[in-house]
């Protein structure tokens, strides 16, 4: 295949919906199957990169359905806007952390990620994409902007007629001038863990008889990055690592690692037989739940966890410079940073408002509540650096999960800590309730033996960059410190789904092992009363309960 193949510039027409969310544009399969919807979307962003002529891109995504044709259409597309070096993993596969690294290594100019996280997979479920910049960081929020003010006046995108590149084998393909080089996922990700992390003793930790794991990659990407570094690498026994075969459907699971959907994993965590570690991570690899034997370390607790223990972890002794968390995430972190005499930031959800704390070396880890977790080595949440990084905190202190939280909230209180998802609800009806929310007059009210001392529609100014952004979510507070926390899901892909997010804080010693979800009763059912979400929805209880 020599023969010069020249550009063709095809006439297309806008769609009305392709506004990228929390995490990049995200629909049902069928949407993208649509005639030139996917092209529309990618030349779009081409359309909103005025210099990528000449430059590298990474593409690469989970492996769920649609994934592999997407990427023959990029790689022609690609081809045709002028890109010259295409890397892209093998079968089309790259995991979240995965692409960042695979950025910043290569210094190429962006990348694509395939996905849609942990919404279900196949030909019924969600596809995905998010476009992540040369910081290897997710496109902020000017450039979302950018890229669906294109999408709406479209009317032609660039391709190439070309024969597909063969994703399965490691090598080069060339399409006219771009050459695709197609690389093993998994090696150059393994060798950034194995720089941050005291691998000799996290293989001792796996290979002592008394030390027992599962990681739970639940059929999607993390599977081969799990087996090679933890089985093939630290040498934990083979079968440490299940559901490790990423499947187009995620073998019908919703690959989405809390307790809810990953009830298999939970259930061998308990009673008298469970083990003594367990992890797992979502469709794409940048979340984590992390467990021990009856334990189980909310997200946000594992933050805090994750910063309090910097100093025995090579990649981060004596460099914390700050924390960052979402505003939903709980003030856990925030303690550990006073402590330590670093700042702590409060942003709103969604990885890409970290970059910019991230690239100005003003914070060295971030996490939020949903399962998300990650320091400043790439610029994503990153599910198996958590699961090593907690392995290494067991590696050191050789002291089991339950006691490593019990532990740090003896030292810094517990911050109970709870999110309620309804899912599904209708548009209008949830966004009636989020005004009626906003709108109500709540400064100062008392409920029992509480006082509204603050509510509010969250609004962030970023420090380094100065952009800002406003409407991230209605914050009630009460004198004693409790919150209350309501946004609308940015990811969602049918009707609205209701997030709301309680928490208190326990100082007490004595206090801190009562069942969560006792803990916040009050606040759960004011929470129900102060949105009427029974009244508006019919909705009695929540969906998900993480
Ligand atoms: C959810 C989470 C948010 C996370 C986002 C992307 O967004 O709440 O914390 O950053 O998913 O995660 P939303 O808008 O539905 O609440 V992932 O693993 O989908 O890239
Ligand atoms: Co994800």
């Amino acid at each position: 295949m020599h023969e010069s193949r020249v550009p063709t510039v095809v006439s297309t027409s806008p769609f009305a919906d392709q506004k990228p969310g929390t995490s990049g544009l995200r629909k049902p399969v069928t949407v993208f199957q649509q005639p030139h919807y996917l092209e529309n979307f990618i030349q779009s962003v081409f359309d909103s990169l005025p210099d990528h002529e000449g430059q590298t891109l990474v593409i690469g995504g989970d492996g769920r359905f649609f994934n592999a044709e997407a990427i023959q259409v990029i790689l022609r597309m690609a081809c045709a806007n002028g890109i010259r070096r295409i890397l892209v993993g093998r079968h089309g596969l790259l995991s979240t952390p995965a692409v960042s690294h695979l950025i910043r290594k290569h210094r190429a100019y962006g990348g694509f990620v395939l996905s849609a996280s942990h919404n279900p997979g196949g030909a019924h479920g969600d596809f995905g994409i998010k476009y992540n910049i040369g910081n290897g960081g997710p496109a902020p929020e000017s450039l979302t902007d950018t890229i669906f003010e294109n999408s709406r006046k479209i009317s032609r995108f660039r391709i190439v007629a070309a024969p597909h590149c063969d994703l399965g084998r490691i090598g080069t393909c060339q399409l006219n001038n771009t050459e695709v080089e197609i690389i093993d996922p998994v090696a150059d990700y393994a060798e950034l863990m194995e720089s941050l992390f005291d691998f000799k003793a996290i293989s001792d930790l796996l290979k002592s008889p008394d030390f027992r794991m599962r990681f739970d990659a639940m059929n999607a990407v993390t599977g081969p990055y799990a087996k090679t570094i933890l089985e093939d690498h630290l040498g934990a026994p083979k079968g440490t690592v299940v559901n490790a075969v990423p499947l187009q459907d995620f073998g019908g699971i919703h690959p989405d690692p809390n307790p809810t959907h990953a009830a298999d994993l939970v259930a061998a965590m308990q009673g008298a037989t469970a083990l003594d570690f367990g992890a797992a991570s979502d469709g794409d690899g940048d979340r984590n739940m992390i467990l021990g034997a009856n334990a189980y370390v909310t997200p946000s607790d594992s933050l805090a966890i994750i910063a309090a223990h910097a100093h025995l972890i090579p990649g981060y002794a004596g460099r914390l410079t700050g924390i960052a968390r979402s505003m939903p995430t709980s003030r856990a972190a925030d303690r550990v940073a006073a402590k330590q005499g670093v700042p702590c930031f409060e942003t709103p959800t969604g990885w890409k408002f970290f970059g910019t704390l991230l690239d100005a070396g003003m914070v060295t880890f971030c996490g939020e509540e949903s399962f998300g977790t990650g320091s400043d080595h790439v610029r994503e949440k990153d599910g198996l650096w958590a699961v090593l990084y907690w392995l290494n905190i067991l590696a050191k202190t050789r002291m089991p999960v339950s006691k490593i939280l019990a532990e740090h909230w003896q030292t810094y209180g517990r911050d109970y800590y709870s999110r309620h998802d309804y899912e599904n609800l209708d548009i209008a009806t949830a966004n009636a309730l989020m005004h009626d929310l906003k709108t109500q007059s709540l400064n100062g009210k008392v409920f029992g033996n509480r006082t509204v001392t603050m509510h509010d529609d969250f609004a962030y100014s970023d420090p380094v960059s100065n952009q800002a952004t406003s409407g991230q979510g209605i914050r009630v507070i009460f004198s004693d410190g409790a919150r209350m926390v309501f946004r609308l899901s940015g990811t969602g892909t049918s009707g609205a789904t209701l997030r709301v997010y309680l928490e208190r804080f326990e100082p007490n010693p004595q206090a801190q092992d009562i069942d969560t979800q006792d803990a916040l009763k009050e606040l759960i059912i004011l929470s129900r009363e102060i949105s009427g979400i029974e009244a508006r929805t019919g909705r009695k209880t929540p969906d998900v309960i993480t």
